[in-house]
């Protein structure tokens, strides 16, 4: 497989699933602003939308968009359980985080990467957003349960890792968050996880 992806972007997602899998893949950087890969090719051609993840899964086929590259790579391994099995309540579970993380979490950073400056009362309209969606995941964490779907791992933590992981770019402290510090406390500790920040430059003190 192939996969597309910019530093730290949530196509990191997708690395840290393909390593916890096992899966031998090709990481290819793209320059989303000048719509280019690494290699020179034009990445509108292969993902018209410009954005990462991008995922070749065979010749000319690509999956996009992180819910549906996330899931289709845990049932490619469905032995690895890190996606229930499809048509049970726990896979909408499953679904129910993922579509969460995506258009909610995810899209509640976007301004802070995006445009120009927050400011003023549009800086505290932004925050609030996100610091309500940050205690939803507090919230659903908060049983004392060690993942989203409970004492095992799946998809979506790899995800939500991701995503929260861009609080420490905005100044946004997760400490004041106790169940989401323990989690990422948790992540961290996983080979996999670490393996995929230290090929991305983002842990300087592990070999990529
Ligand atoms: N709906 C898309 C959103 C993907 C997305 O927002 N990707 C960002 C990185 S996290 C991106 O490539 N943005 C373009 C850019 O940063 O120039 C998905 O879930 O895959």
């Amino acid at each position: 497989m192939l996969l597309y992806f910019k530093p730290g972007a949530c196509s990191l997602a997708s690395r840290i699933v393909l390593i916890e899998l096992d899966l031998p893949f090709v990481a290819m950087a793209v320059d989303t602003q000048a719509g280019t890969t690494k290699a020179g090719a034009d990445y509108r051609r292969i993902n018209p939308k410009g954005y990462v993840p991008a995922l070749e899964v065979a010749p000319g086929v690509i999956v996009t968009e992180n819910p549906a590259v996330l899931q289709y790579l845990a049932d490619h391994v469905p032995e690895a359980g890190l996606a229930p099995a499809a048509g049970t309540l726990d896979r909408v579970r499953l679904q129910e985080w993922l579509n969460f993380i995506s258009a909610e979490l995810h899209k509640a950073f976007g301004p802070y990467f995006h445009g120009d400056v927050l400011q003023g009362p549009e800086k505290a309209r932004v925050e609030a957003t996100l610091l309500r969606r940050i205690d939803d995941v507090e919230a659903g964490l908060s049983d004392g349960r060690s993942f989203l779907l409970g004492t095992v791992f799946s998809v979506a933590d790899a995800y939500l890792f991701v995503v929260l992981n861009w609080a420490s770019f905005i100044g946004v402290d997760l400490a004041r968050w106790p169940c989401i510090s323990a989690f990422m406390t948790r992540m961290l500790a996983r080979p996999a996880v670490r393996k995929a920040l230290a090929a991305e430059g983002l842990l300087q003190d592990e070999a990529a």
